[in-house]
Order: C-alpha cells, then sequence, then structure tokens
C-alpha cells in the first residue's frame, strides 16, 4: 500500500498556472479513513503587509480558512483548499497540503529533498492534532516521504501520541509505508560541501528555517493543523526539534485557535512556544499579538534569541490569523474565499515593542 498523493506537482502547475509492524503494533490498533474531493481551483498569489489582515472582528468567522508557514505555503494552501471549499474536514486538509512540499524536492527543508544531518542522513520530525485533542507524532523518521501521513496514523490507529526512531520505522513500514531515498543529488552536493567547510553555518531564514506548518479552519467551524520538517539543517544525529512536540511546533485547542512555529526549534521547546500562543488567545489577546507575546517571551527568558529566527503563526475560532517573529524575513501564506495571499510578519528585531519581562 502506497501513501504518495496525488501528484503534487501536477498540484503545483496547477497552482502556478491560475497564480499561481506486525503483529506487535496490532495490540495498539485502532481505527480510522482519509478522503480528498478534487475541485478546480481559483488562486490569486499577491504579497503585502501582515498589518491589513490581522485583527478582524470576531462578531463574524471566516471559514473556511488555511494558513501555512513561508513561502511553500502558497502551493501547500492550493492543495488544503480543494478540500476546504468543498466542505471537506481540517484535518483532511492540513495533511494533505502539507503533502505538498514533503513530496517537493526543491524544498530543502521539508520531506524527500530535505538538508540532511550531519551524518548524511534526511531524519523528519512531524505531528498533527484535530479538533478533538486527538493527536500523533513522529521523529527521526527515515526514508519515507511523508511523515505527516505516518504521525495521522499514529494518532488514529494507536493508543500513542509519538513514536520516534527505529519503533516509529517498524510502524510505518507495518502501516503500508515505502521506504526511499531522500537524499537528492543537490542535498548530498551541499551536504559533501558543507563536510568540506567544516564550520558553514545555514542562513537564518533560508537553509534551516523553511518547516511547514500549517492550521485551517473548516466549514464546519473545526480546527487542525499540522507541522512536517527535516529539522535543522547538519543537525546533530538524534536531534529532535520541536516540530514533531505538541505545544511547542503546533498546538490546537478548538474552542481557542490554534498555533504553529518555524525557526530554531529549541527555543519554542524552551518556551512550549504554540501552547502559549493558544492560551494567550484564550486569555482574549488576537492571534498576532499572541504570536507578539510569545516572541517576546522568548526574549525576555532566552538572552541570546537574537541570533536565531522565530516564527510563530496562529489561527483564532473565528477564522482570524496572524503571526510574528524575530528576524525580518518570515513570511506566511492565508487562503480565504480562494484568494490565496502571502503576508510578511512583523518582527521583533525591527519593532519598537519593548520586550516584556512577562
Ligand atoms: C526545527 N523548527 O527542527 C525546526 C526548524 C525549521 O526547517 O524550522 N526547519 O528546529
Amino acid at each position: 500500500m502506497s501513501h504518495n498523493p496525488s501528484p503534487s506537482s501536477q498540484r503545483r502547475r496547477d497552482f502556478l498556472k491560475l497564480s499561481a509492524l506486525g503483529t506487535f503494533f496490532s495490540s495498539f490498533l485502532l481505527s480510522s479513513k482519509t478522503m480528498a474531493a478534487e475541485k478546480p481551483l481559483v488562486s490569486t498569489a499577491v504579497s503585502t503587509s501582515a498589518a491589513s489582515t490581522t485583527a478582524t472582528s470576531t462578531a463574524r468567522v471566516r471559514k473556511p480558512v488555511v494558513v501555512s508557514t513561508w513561502e511553500h505555503g502558497m502551493p501547500a494552501n492550493a492543495a488544503a483548499w480543494q478540500i476546504l471549499s468543498t466542505g471537506g474536514k481540517a484535518l483532511d486538509a492540513v495533511e494533505q497540503g502539507v503533502w505538498v512540499p514533503e513530496a517537493d524536492p526543491n524544498v530543502r527543508t521539508v520531506g524527500l529533498g530535505g538538508y540532511p544531518d550531519a551524518s548524511g542522513e534526511v531524519t523528519l520530525d512531524a505531528c498533527i492534532m484535530d479538533h478533538q485533542m486527538n493527536c500523533g507524532s513522529v521523529a527521526y523518521l527515515k526514508r519515507i516521504k511523508h511523515p505527516i501521513s505516518v504521525a495521522r496514523k499514529v494518532m488514529e490507529q494507536t493508543s500513542h501520541v509519538m513514536l520516534v526512531g527505529e519503533g516509529a520505522q517498524q510502524f510505518a513500514k507495518a502501516q503500508g509505508f515505502i521506504e526511499e531515498n531522500l537524499l537528492t543529488e543537490q542535498s548530498k552536493a551541499d551536504w559533501l560541501q558543507w563536510l568540506q567547510s567544516g564550520a558553514a553555518k545555514p542562513q537564518i531564514n533560508l537553509e534551516n528555517h523553511d518547516t511547514i506548518g500549517m492550521l485551517a479552519l473548516d466549514a464546519h467551524g473545526n480546527l487542525a493543523g499540522a507541522c512536517t520538517t527535516s529539522g535543522a539543517a547538519y543537525k546533530l544525529p538524534g536531534r529532535v526539534g520541536d516540530s514533531p512536540i505538541i505545544g511547542a511546533g503546533l498546538y490546537v485547542d478548538n474552542e481557542v485557535g490554534a498555533a504553529t512555529a518555524t525557526g530554531q526549534g529549541e527555543l519554542m521547546m524552551k518556551t512550549v512556544g504554540c501552547h502559549l500562543v493558544v492560551e494567550l488567545m484564550r486569555q482574549g489577546l488576537s492571534p498576532t499579538d499572541a504570536c507578539r507575546k510569545a516572541v517576546e517571551r522568548i526574549a525576555a527568558r532566552l538572552p541570546n534569541f537574537a541570533q536565531f529566527q522565530v516564527g510563530f503563526l496562529a489561527l483564532s475560532k473565528t477564522g482570524d490569523t496572524g503571526a510574528f517573529c524575530i528576524q525580518p524575513g518570515f513570511n506566511y501564506a492565508l487562503q480565504y474565499q480562494g484568494i490565496s495571499t502571502l503576508l510578511d510578519a512583523d518582527n521583533l528585531l525591527q519593532s519598537a515593542t519593548k520586550v516584556s519581562s512577562s
């Protein structure tokens, strides 16, 4: 059984045209199913400031809506929109949305073609969460192109939340996922060059910070989120970041909202950043203000924060969205009413906001 998505390259072309274990595991098995509806997509890519779409009225609910990190969120949102626009579930939308960058070898920090660890091995982290607090996660998974779908299987087929390493590998194989080489020629060449250069340092916002986190609110008013990455480029073998950690790289509370993160995972892990963003929204903050406060918390507690990038992205129960980051350069993709928009997040280093000690 294969878990490859319907051709992502075709989806990407469509988007651009228009805008653009066998028995051991059986005792843990529960049950489930996934679906997708296909529909022609109408989408327009524009780049604008985040300020224009944040802080909308809480009196109305914007749904369905999907939002995701970075520019590769545009084609990912387009795939998610095909599900959301036909009344599909947010959970299906986020899974199938993030399949696009997972399968795209040109997205160098997610799935196939991702930057390897220091030993040349591509290791993947991913998690998914639905509107009923169900969640699933995998970490340090190798040779499986769609870790997000393995995470969903953990959520739906087992009584656990997280599987790592060899256990995750055996589980994926038992579920029918096919192992393949994820280290493309380009990723291998870049890794060899990195080895030769010794202390080559990945650039902020480029090679080490392109995780995709996606959040969706469906027509039924339910939230879901997914986060998937190859993690920090040339990381120490065995390193796991925030992306598969529920509360750090992703959190969903259907009463309040959802948040996801990208950037240096250790900072989100130390502050349980995405849970913090959702709790701040629960206290009444807008998505943008909640993301800003979470970045300020990092800045107030972690003295070397300015050396790193962290970007939070949030979606409220009312369909409002917002983001905030440490460094300039973090953008995110929003799709609502079939219109696809690429937005620049405001950042702490260029903001007049004082870092509070809260
Ligand atoms: C991590 N948050 O593993 C991820 C990094 C990232 O592409 O954004 N990578 O720390």
